[in-house]
């Protein structure tokens, strides 16, 4: 991609879990938007990873074409980045086998990640849920990227994926680009609306404790009106106020006030104001996405055909790197 254009090479993705959240957005989504501009990017939806966890055929099958509708919604422009289904490109497989004999069980035994959803589903703690942070570091690593926006609970994994990608190129020659993560400073963690010690998860059981990015206003308003908050009444960041320390974030990403500007325009009113004022923006921050993803979502022919396009071109880009893995290992290649 670089090749072409000069320009650095970002790289992301996102499950098809479910609808995202006001959490994805803020953390994720919103941000590779604007880095359109300035990038060569590359985004997608990893189905693949999704498969660690139980999924209902047909939900996967609807929520990863939805995801594709969200994006596009939330801004991402396919004349513009790579954007595609990670199972249509199937170099992100191989390579992800390819490196998994080159990981280590101690550094996966270590992912916090892991051990909290092997946690959360007991019963299916699968060998995909434990090599998941290898098939990442395959997509991050087939496209070269310079920087991986993410939220701050993937940092862990970038961290492999460089010590990984470094490991590689020291065995077998330089072939992968080490990539550096890209964390917001401000709301890469928002928590949950029910527990703000807790982040907001799209598959959260509380269904309060997430906003999805389509949800109607006076979803989102009664959401907010329910956050749990602490028993004091002064809206300021502060250690111990989790719950206002989270809206105050949440608020200031997209009003882009300040803390103290915060505080200074709720001085000597109520939580309650408060409340009301956050979800209000996030109502009119949310609304143009969930109107285009309405019209969006009717044109299958069309997001299909965003698939296919993503996938030839991503496929060229992928398949290059692959090769070179492939040959670098002592895989032997007939013409
Ligand atoms: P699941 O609940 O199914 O595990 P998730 O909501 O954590 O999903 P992912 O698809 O795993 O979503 O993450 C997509 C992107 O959103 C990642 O970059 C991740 O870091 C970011 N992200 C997820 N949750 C949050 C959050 N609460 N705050 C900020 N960023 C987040
Ligand atoms: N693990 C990520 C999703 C993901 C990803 C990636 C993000 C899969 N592959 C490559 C960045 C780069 C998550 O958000 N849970």
């Amino acid at each position: 991609m670089e090749e072409q254009t000069g320009k650095k090479v970002i790289l992301s993705g996102i499950q098809p879990t479910g609808t995202f959240t006001l959490g994805n957005y803020i953390g994720a989504v919103r941000n590779w938007d604007r880095m359109q501009q300035d990038y060569d990017c590359a985004y997608f939806v990893a189905d693949l990873h999704s498969l660690t966890v139980r999924q209902e055929p047909g939900a996967l099958k609807k929520n990863t074409l939805e995801a594709v509708a969200l994006l596009l919604a939330c801004g991402i422009d396919p004349e513009k980045s790579l954007l595609f289904v990670q199972s249509h490109v199937r170099a992100h497989a191989e390579l992800g086998w390819i490196l998994d004999c080159n990981a280590l069980f101690g550094e996966l035994t270590r992912m916090t990640q892991f051990k909290d959803k092997s946690a959360q589903h007991a019963d299916n703690v699968n060998a995909g849920l434990f090599t998941y942070p290898v098939l990442m570091a395959g997509d991050i690593l087939l496209y070269q990227a310079d920087y991986v926006p993410v939220g701050a609970d993937q940092k862990q994994h970038l961290e492999f994926t460089r010590n990984l990608a470094e490991r590689f190129n020291n065995l077998y020659g330089e072939v992968f680009k080490v990539p550096e993560p890209y964390i917001a400073k401000n709301g890469a963690r928002v928590m949950s609306l029910q527990d703000p010690t807790r982040k907001m998860s799209k598959s959260d059981e509380n269904l309060n404790g997430f906003v999805s990015i389509l949800d109607e206003p006076n979803v989102i308003m009664n959401k907010f009106k329910r956050a749990v908050t602490d028993s004091e009444t002064e809206v300021v960041y502060r250690e111990g106020k989790d719950g206002i320390n989270n809206l105050m974030t949440i608020y200031s990403v997209i009003t882009g006030k300040s803390y103290d500007d915060i505080t200074a325009e709720f001085a000597g009113k109520g939580y309650g104001d408060f409340k009301k004022a956050v979800g209000e923006v996030v109502v009119d921050a949310l609304a143009p996405i969930r109107e285009e993803f309405g019209r969006l979502i009717q044109d299958k022919a069309y997001l299909e055909k965003v698939c296919k396009d993503g996938a030839a071109k991503a496929s060229y880009v992928a398949e290059k790197t692959l090769t070179k893995v492939k040959k670098k290992v002592g895989l032997y290649i007939v013409k």
